[in-house]
């Protein structure tokens, strides 16, 4: 079954956005599988990150994360990862369309709300990251039968 994984970022948490942000996932009808709130450390910050490790806002990127605490996930069912990053919106809040988390709560790209995997090999990179195998639940939702045919 497919996973993703998505991170609510510090100026969520702050904003007291993680329930209307889970609550978007949950309704969709996806299973959440992992769940933590922990202090990012500058280590783990600086892998998730990795690829952007020569762009300008790396820096600042990094500073952002280990701010305060952010909230990791990881979410199942078929499409997840594509789904889950229409459900984000576009990287830059002001380019992503009202009812997406970033066109309904950003105005700024250093201020997203929200982390979500790219595509198949970034998310299971990205769970195994951040996730221990023990900390992820495999489980069913008992009404999947009403979600999924
Ligand atoms: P996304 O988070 O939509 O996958 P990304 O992987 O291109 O976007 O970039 C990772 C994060 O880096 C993004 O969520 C916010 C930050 N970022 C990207 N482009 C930026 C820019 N031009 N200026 C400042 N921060 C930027
Ligand atoms: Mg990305």
């Amino acid at each position: 079954m497919e996973r993703t994984f998505l991170m609510i970022k510090p100026d969520a948490v702050q904003r007291g956005l993680v329930g209307d942000i889970i609550k978007r996932f949950e309704t969709k009808g996806f299973t959440l599988v992992g769940l933590k709130l922990l202090s990012v450390s500058r280590e783990l910050a600086e892998k998730h990150y990795d690829v952007h490790r020569e762009r300008p806002f790396f820096q600042g990127l990094v500073e952002f994360i280990v701010s305060s605490p952010v909230v990791a996930m990881v979410w199942e069912g078929d499409g997840v990862i594509a789904s889950a990053r229409k459900i984000i919106g576009a990287t830059n809040p002001l380019n992503a369309e009202p009812g997406t988390i970033r066109g309904d709560y950003g105005i700024n790209v250093g201020r997203n709300l929200i982390h979500g995997s790219d595509g198949p090999e970034t998310a299971a990179s990205e769970i195994a990251l951040w996730f221990k195998p023990e900390e992820l639940s495999n489980w069913q939702l008992t009404n999947k039968a009403w979600i999924v045919e």
